[in-house]
């Protein structure tokens, strides 16, 4: 049996933890993998259609998209069933997702428990949808709380762009108390920006990131983030692929998260 993976850039952290529990799911149940990696959403299609070119029974697609693009990407695969990680609940499609605003109210709500109030927000790159629905979900909890973002900064989910914007969130008259980021790659650089400012974390700032990738509690100090379960998302995934149900409506999962506090915080 073959199973088609559409993916966004594997040298993200995320997206190469989701691959990896596909991949071994699927070798357990006897399937085999073809995977196609695009640098733009764009490319969805012809990838798409390479795939199943291949022959491919079911096709699981892990790339931000919008709602328009997610249907047009369905229809152009019927009746080979899709599978979406990276949509709104809001597309007409089978979808299995993390709660983006559960994960950003755990983390507001973690740094207001412990008194902070100034909090900065290092969002992901505004083409993701996952990434609008974190810093909505931010700003939301923070209005809830009669509180506005200290400051509102986006990178591009790499390291690099949480080093150089966590230098912009840094170099204001006041510091903030905290900062929200959007990912634990981007935190990874806020974190390397304050230690060369000499901003202790957390004596100084508080960091909460969001993933709870495999090398986060590794990081110096030891990430505060929002845990989104990627292998057991990939293990599901691979269980609707090999036994989809197509019904009338669109199957969707929504996954909770949780919060994992480590040493970034307090
Ligand atoms: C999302 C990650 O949270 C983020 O760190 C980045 O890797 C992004 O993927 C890449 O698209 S997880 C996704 C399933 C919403």
């Amino acid at each position: 049996r073959t199973l088609g993976l559409i993916t966004t850039d594997l040298a993200l952290h995320a997206p190469s933890q989701i691959v990896s529990a596909v991949k071994s799911r699927a070798a357990e149940q006897g399937a085999s993998v073809l995977i196609s990696m695009v640098e733009q959403p764009q490319q969805c299609q012809a990838a798409l259609q390479a795939l199943l070119a291949q022959r491919v029974e079911a096709l699981l697609v892990n790339v931000p998209l919008d709602d328009p693009d997610a249907e047009a990407l369905r229809a152009l695969a019927s009746p080979v069933p899709v599978l979406f990680l990276d949509v709104s609940l809001s597309a007409q499609v089978n979808s299995l997702v993390f709660n983006a605003g559960q994960g950003a109210h755990l983390g507001v709500e973690h740094l207001l428990s412990l008194g902070h109030q100034r909090i900065a927000l290092l969002s992901g790159p505004e083409s993701s949808v996952s990434a609008r629905a974190r810093l909505a979900g931010w700003k939301a909890a923070l209005a809830r709380a009669g509180l506005e973002a200290a400051a509102v900064a986006c990178g591009d989910w790499s390291a690099a762009s949480g080093y150089e914007k966590g230098h912009v969130l840094l170099s204001g008259s006041a510091l903030p108390d905290a900062i929200l980021v959007a990912n634990d790659q981007m935190a990874l650089g806020v974190m390397r920006a304050c230690a060369e400012k000499g901003v202790a974390v957390p004596g100084q700032i508080s960091v909460v990131g969001f993933d709870d990738t495999a090398d986060s509690a590794w990081f110096s100090p030891p990430l505060t983030t929002i845990r989104q379960a990627f292998r057991e998302a990939g293990e599901r995934s691979v269980e609707w692929l090999l036994a989809p149900t197509e019904g009338e409506t669109c199957w969707q999962v929504q996954l909770p998260v949780t919060l994992v506090t480590r040493h970034s915080t307090a």
